[in-house]
């Protein structure tokens, strides 16, 4: 069959996603007159808890215990929240990298529990004397999945594209941790008062996006002015 032929023979769905341009390449630069996006995420619903009961090595996973699915601190502010602009064409340039990312295994806990990475280039790691079996999912694919039997052994891996990846141990059910790998450095993760900031940002409209996994990620339009702060208060709803 000749191209003509073949292309022919493609539903118009399968071609124009063959066509379709892939997402434009961030591209990173100096950025004068930027704006501060200082946000805060509170959420002012129930708390509910999880009951962890580990079930095997308890010397290294402890006691059982309850934990809340959402961290909220005194003034309803919500820790621990992922907060990234989406789909930014050009802006200020990554932070210099201090060390290659990673995710341990430390007392069959994740830590960092929640992190924002570069996609690219991603450590596993196990500081456990026992077997975990780190497994990582973008949705229902998995995205690596690695069984790290000896204590301080690290395997590189990687998240190639950008996503929100849950990551599970198939050792460990109640292990879980969080990785969002972004392809634009604009991006926070919140700290105990549920605040936020994300600087430098060119003035413009942006696509901001909320992920806290009890909840789920949010969208929203954001507008950024050049020079000053824009004050935002996200707040989280289980629907
Ligand atoms: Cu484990």
């Amino acid at each position: 069959m000749n191209t003509l032929g073949l292309i022919n023979g493609l539903s118009a769905s399968v071609l124009a996603a063959m066509i379709s341009t892939p997402a434009q390449a961030y591209e990173a630069g100096p950025v004068t007159g930027g704006g501060t996006i200082e946000g805060t995420i509170v959420y002012r619903g129930n708390v509910p808890t999880r009951t962890i009961i580990p079930t095997k090595d308890i010397e290294v996973c402890g006691a059982p215990r309850e934990e809340p699915v959402i961290r909220v601190g005194p003034d309803q502010g919500v820790e621990s929240a992922i907060v990234y602009l989406a789909e930014v064409a050009k802006g200020k340039a990554w932070p210099a990298a201090a060390a290659k990312p990673e995710i341990d295994n430390a007392k069959c806990r994740f830590v960092p529990e929640v992190q924002v990475i570069q996609a690219g280039p991603l450590d596993v790691v196990n500081t456990d004397p026992i077997l975990h079996n780190t497994h990582g999912y973008y949705g229902k694919r998995t995205a690596f999945n690695l069984a790290l039997p000896n204590k301080d052994q690290r395997i590189p891996s990687e998240l190639s594209r950008p996503g929100t990846v849950r990551v599970d141990c198939d050792v460990h059910g109640w292990m879980e941790g969080w990785i969002q790998a972004v392809d634009n450095p604009y991006y926070a993760v919140t700290g105990a008062d549920g605040k936020f900031t994300i600087a430098d940002v060119p003035p413009g409209n942006y696509k901001l996006v909320t992920m806290q996994p009890f909840i789920g990620p949010i969208e929203q339009q954001v507008t950024v002015a050049g020079g000053k702060p824009t004050a935002l208060t996200i707040e989280l709803k289980k629907e």
